[in-house]
């Protein structure tokens, strides 16, 4: 089954790429609505302190989809003004939030409601041409990729959120399930050598992913499946977060500072790691994907294998690089769109997939699970490619350049696929760990004459 709503790929007619847009904007919808049905109380609450109330979150998609489909694309008024600043992301901190005079939930489902119908008549009326923000219809793409941004951030909410569950997963199909047998390589090999980078012809790609350029990558091995928790475990045991030697300067004094001493919601009973995954206890899988860690710890977990985190080019070159033809892909399987056969996203399974799942999203190279499952912390620092112009907005992505912020790449299972494809950048503060992120490790191949 096709992931619906996925951004358009080549020509396309006006009419289909107008009903993919109507598809994909009522999709994310629905999961907004979805992430925002539960008691009143519950959406007013602060979580945590790092997290906006739910409420802000769904007013907010409206209101960022107001300034750019209906205000700058439609040319038409601003329906409520005096809300504006409530919702901008650079006013207030997602702490200070709650104190804000927010709408209430009801009002939120009003607004939204409204600026959707408005955007849903100028997406009738105006040509998906002409302008780099019509062109095959980027605005919209945006404002879609946007809500199911926003989207992943409610589900981190909810997972930080005390007391009984109110969200349900759906279970996996188990043909997508595998486990890492013998016949799947911990590592390979990806040989030295040029590769495009980031896009220039994606319709939907968002200003940092841009322009394409060529970089040049020594020679590395990558693990084919991200880091599980059996292993991450194997760290812990073994006295990981004890080992002065095993972090960078920074990143102890982090872990000092915090106590820090397990995975973001492990807890150890009976001899045993357990968790609590959206309000339901459960031992910790010992084949998923590890979830809920910093950069730090995953830089220190890198160390104590004898490895490192790959740089951001690695990761790419890793999921894109097709040997046979020397291009770059959309996608690790090739160009088309996603299904559930390719990648666990779409937030629906509520977990990420046991590793060695998913065999046909796996790279020309063999790599598997680049695409969902988990955010994968890389070593490099959120900058722009050589050639980078903001658009539409600076506060989007340039704003955040330099290196205070870690790039993350791949996405999540709670990705959404219209909000992911191989050359898509994500990026937090490296002790972040309220997010869906893992890692997978690297080592060069230099240093053994490859
Ligand atoms: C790209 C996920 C870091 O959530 O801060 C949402 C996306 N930008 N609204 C974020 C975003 C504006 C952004 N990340
Ligand atoms: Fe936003």
């Amino acid at each position: 089954m096709n992931h619906p709503g996925f951004p358009p790929h080549g020509p396309e007619a006006a009419g289909a790429l107008k009903e993919r847009i109507a598809c994909g904007l009522e999709r994310s919808r629905r999961r907004v609505h979805a992430l925002t049905t539960c008691d009143e109380e519950e959406l007013l609450a602060q979580h945590s302190p790092l997290m906006s109330p739910l409420v802000w979150d769904l007013a907010h998609v409206g209101s960022q989809e107001e300034l750019w489909l209906v205000r700058d694309v439609g040319g038409l008024d601003p329906l409520r003004p005096e809300i504006d600043s409530l919702y901008d992301a650079f006013e207030h901190s997602r702490s200070a939030r709650p104190s804000l005079p927010l709408l209430d939930p009801a009002d939120s489902r009003a607004y939204i409601g409204e600026v959707r119908a408005k955007a849903l008549d100028i997406l009738d009326r105006v040509p998906l041409e002409g302008s780099p923000l019509l062109e095959a219809g980027f605005a919209f793409g945006m404002i879609i990729q946007h809500e199911q941004q926003h989207a992943e951030t409610m589900l981190a909410t909810h997972q930080l959120r005390a007391g009984e569950p109110v969200l349900h997963a759906q279970p996996l199909d188990p043909a997508v399930l595998g486990t890492r047998g013998a016949n799947l390589p911990r590592e390979v090999h990806v040989p030295a050598g040029p590769f495009t980078m980031g896009s220039s012809v994606e319709p939907w790609a968002l200003d940092n992913e841009r322009p394409a350029h060529e970089v040049h990558v020594p020679g590395y091995w990558i693990d084919t499946v991200p880091v599980s928790n059996a292993e991450f475990a194997g760290f812990v045991a073994d006295g990981g977060y004890d080992r002065k030697e095993l972090w960078s300067p920074v990143g102890w004094a982090h872990r000092q500072r915090t106590g820090l001493g397990a995975p973001g919601f492990w807890r150890r009973e009976g001899g045993q790691w357990w968790r609590r995954r959206f309000g339901v206890e459960e031992a910790v899988p010992d084949d998923e994907p590890v979830q809920h860690v910093s950069y730090w710890e995953a830089e220190a977990y890198a160390r104590w294998a004898g490895r490192r985190l790959p740089t951001e080019a690695e990761w790419e070159k890793a999921a894109r690089w097709d040997p046979g033809t020397g291009r770059s892909r959309r996608f690790p399987w090739g160009d088309e769109e996603p299904t559930a056969r390719h990648a666990n996203l779409g937030g629906t399974a509520m977990r990420p997939a046991p590793v060695g799942s998913y065999p046909d999203g796996a790279s020309p190279l063999g790599v598997r699970q680049l695409i969902g499952d988990v955010w994968e912390w890389t070593s490099s620092d959120f900058l722009p490619y050589p050639g980078f112009r903001a658009f539409p907005y600076r506060e989007y992505s340039e704003v955040f350049f330099g290196s205070e912020q870690k790039v993350l790449r791949g996405g999540s299972w709670a990705t959404d696929a219209a909000a992911c494809r191989a050359t898509f950048r994500n990026w937090d503060y490296p002790i972040r760990r309220q997010i869906f992120t893992g890692f997978r490790t690297a080592r060069d191949a230099a240093a053994e004459g490859r």
